[in-house]
């Protein structure tokens, strides 16, 4: 019988830690589905955040490097300046790049470096029990907001793809979504042509993923995944914020 659905080689096989209806699980296989399309997973190598997909080094099959809170930008600026034949991503959640990584994302987009960053949004601090974070949105209840975010006294979210957009050393900032199989499929092309982008050294690639967190939402995972529809997109919304490959070079 002909096999039409399988692991990709380079995710390892392992049980994993992520808990039911986490769509952390979902990214780590697009980005070895990639990897493993480009022939890649020798050349490849990966920065772990912290938060919960700190242990992505266990599913990767490829080199990994933890990085401290926030810190992977940095940590992969080097890895790829001193291994500019190497691919290189980090794999980050929103309280790790966007709050206390924020210096380090802004300004390797505004460097240009030539790497890629997997952005996990899913409005919280998922490992350390759901707290607010930069994304979580006006109203939202957190362990830190249990009345709602209140932007009087907590600020607006930031939108981290919009923001990258206006800077000249970014290549490429697509927000997407994991909630349907069209949009599954949309991420992985998105994830394709964040790696194509550093084999064709255009600078930086983000990839901002609408993903879920059952756990500290206090939802099933069906529940997760309809508020990701019904919440999450229309506030953020799914597109390409730019690419330099249609506009005809960075700006
Ligand atoms: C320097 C430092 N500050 C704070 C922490 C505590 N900490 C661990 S994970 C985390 C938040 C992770 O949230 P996020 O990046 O959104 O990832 P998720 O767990 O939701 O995937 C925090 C604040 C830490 N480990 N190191
Ligand atoms: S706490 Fe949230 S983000 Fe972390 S593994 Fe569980 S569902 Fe996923």
């Amino acid at each position: 019988m002909a096999v039409v659905f399988e692991r990709p080689k380079s995710l390892i096989d392992v049980a994993t830690h992520y808990c039911p209806g986490c769509t952390h699980g979902i990214v780590h296989r697009l980005v070895c589905e990639v990897i493993d399309e480009m022939g890649i997973e020798g050349d490849t190598i990966g920065i772990c955040p912290v938060g919960c997909s700190v242990m992505a080094y266990d599913y990767f099959g490829c080199d990994m490097i933890e990085a401290p809170h926030g810190r992977a930008p940095a940590v992969a600026t080097g890895v790829k300046r001193t291994n500019p034949d190497k691919f290189v991503f980090t794999y980050q959640g929103d309280g790790d790049l966007a709050a206390i990584g924020t210096a380090e994302t802004v300004h390797v987009a505004a460097r240009g470096e030539n790497i890629v960053i997997i952005f996990i949004n899913n409005t919280i601090y998922g490992m350390t029990g759901g707290q607010m974070a930069p994304t979580t949105i006006p109203g939202q209840v957190t362990q830190t907001t249990p009345y709602g975010r209140d932007p009087e006294l907590a600020g607006y979210p930031v939108r981290v793809c919009e923001m990258l957009a206006t800077l000249t050393g970014t290549a490429l900032a697509q927000r997407v979504s994991v909630d349907t199989v069209p949009h599954i499929r949309e991420t992985k092309k998105a994830i394709r042509k964040a790696f194509e982008n550093q084999k064709e050294k255009r600078g930086l690639s983000i990839v901002e993923v609408l993903s879920t967190c059952p756990t500290n939402w206090g939802m099933s995972p069906t529940e997760a995944i309809k508020r990701l529809q019904d919440e999450m997109i229309p506030y953020y919304p799914l597109g390409v914020y730019k690419d330099v490959t249609a506009e005809g070079g960075n700006k």
